[in-house]
């Protein structure tokens, strides 16, 4: 194996020399078990911590490794290193973790598309495509929406479901698939490049780990059958893995999510709802909520059937999830900052006690 299969390029060589890494091993991060880190390397596999250094300085989540992060590591025997760099990202997909709102869980790094895969026989939902979309959009990661299980419904119900989505939805190539049968197998391979990293997203049960596997050849995932009863998907998987399929590609299986909150979209919102924000700009006032105001271009839109209601009332949603999110983050960052000046003047005195 070169480190060119793992996805390894010129920007990232140029990285690792402007950095004078020349005594690391260079390898990528293939799986993550809290605070332990599999990486590949083209010397093998090594189990890897990070250096106390790392985990000292690290402001945030993001100052952590992630799957599909590359780094600079120190290897010792055969099988264990530490990691001393991460190299700059070019993409992150991250999400709002449930709970804790202000804390973003990183999905992975360095992906060029995401597979956001929903399963067509229940609980399917546009509202769901837009949002993933947005998480894509703000990560600079090109989105390619799956459509699974498609053994389990007939045509009309197929035809019917694409046009719910094409009607709201614009732009972003639609796959769809079947692990039963196979079907749309020869496409998502056909799409799939060489050295390209893509990353599957999607919630519980809807068949990620099932073609991760069958793209990859070998069952590398456990998946499992959904309980009859309650019909509803279990977790089955519990961590981030990436590997390399037969034609090249690399690919990264993810735990299903339940809630995906939206973090830091700026940009993603924007991208996902070009047409809204469009309109935006001929509202008859500069801050206009389009909620309720008189000379909103976007409700007279929506009044008309230009833009789907409920895709309208999913951005809104988005957009409070975005401002709450932006407000926590700021409030955290005011009290960083003050506990910041708090260990400054600490140490100052612990320095002074010195003699
Ligand atoms: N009928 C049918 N069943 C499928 C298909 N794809 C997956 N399944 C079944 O759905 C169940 C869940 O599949 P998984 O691949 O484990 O789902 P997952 O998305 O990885 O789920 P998490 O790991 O929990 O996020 C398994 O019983 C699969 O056999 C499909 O295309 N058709
Ligand atoms: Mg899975
Ligand atoms: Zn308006």
């Amino acid at each position: 194996m070169r480190l060119e299969d793992l996805g390894y390029n010129d920007k990232l060589e140029q990285f690792r020399l402007d950095n004078n890494l020349d005594s690391f091993a260079i390898g990528r991060v293939i799986a993550e078990h809290k605070e332990r880190y599999i990486v590949k390397t083209v010397n093998g596999e090594f189990e890897a911590e990070i250096t106390g250094n790392m985990r000292f300085s690290a402001k945030s989540r993001e100052d952590f490794p992630a799957v599909g992060d590359w780094v600079s590591l120190t290897t010792y025997e055969s099988d264990f290193a530490v990691i001393h760099k991460i190299f700059p990202r070019f993409s992150i997909i991250k999400r709002q973790a449930v709970g804790q709102f202000g804390e973003v869980q990183i999905i992975a790094t360095n992906v060029d598309y995401a597979f956001i895969v929903q399963a067509v026989d229940r609980d399917f939902n546009v509202n769901r495509l837009e949002r993933y979309l947005t998480i894509c959009n703000s990560s600079k990661v090109r989105p390619i929406m799956v459509l699974s299980k498609i053994d389990l419904i007939d045509k009309r119900r197929f035809s019917e479901i694409v046009e719910s989505i094409k009607a709201r939805i614009k732009n972003v190539p639609i796959i769809a698939i079947s692990n039963e049968s196979l079907d749309g197998y020869e496409a998502i391979k056909a799409i799939i490049e060489k050295g390209k990293t893509y990353c599957m997203l999607g919630s519980s049960g809807v068949g990620k780990s099932t073609l991760f596997n069958s793209l990859s050849g070998k069952p590398l995932m456990r998946t499992e059958a959904i309980s009859k009863s309650t019909n509803k998907g279990r977790h089955v998987t519990s961590h981030r893995e990436l590997t390399i399929l037969e034609n090249g590609g690399i690919i990264v299986d993810n735990p299903g999510m339940r809630e995906v909150g939206i973090a830091d979209s700026t940009s993603g919102l924007e991208i996902t709802f070009d047409k809204i924000v469009s309109l935006s700009q001929h509202c008859k006032f500069k801050d206009c909520t389009h909620i309720n105001e008189t000379g909103c271009s976007v409700l007279d839109a929506v009044e008309s059937g230009e833009i789907d209601r409920a895709s309208y009332e999913n951005y809104l949603k988005m957009e409070r999830e975005k401002a709450h999110f932006e407000s926590t983050l700021a409030e955290r960052r005011r009290r960083d900052k003050k506990f910041g000046k708090i260990m400054k003047n600490f140490k100052k005195d612990m320095n002074k006690d010195k003699f």
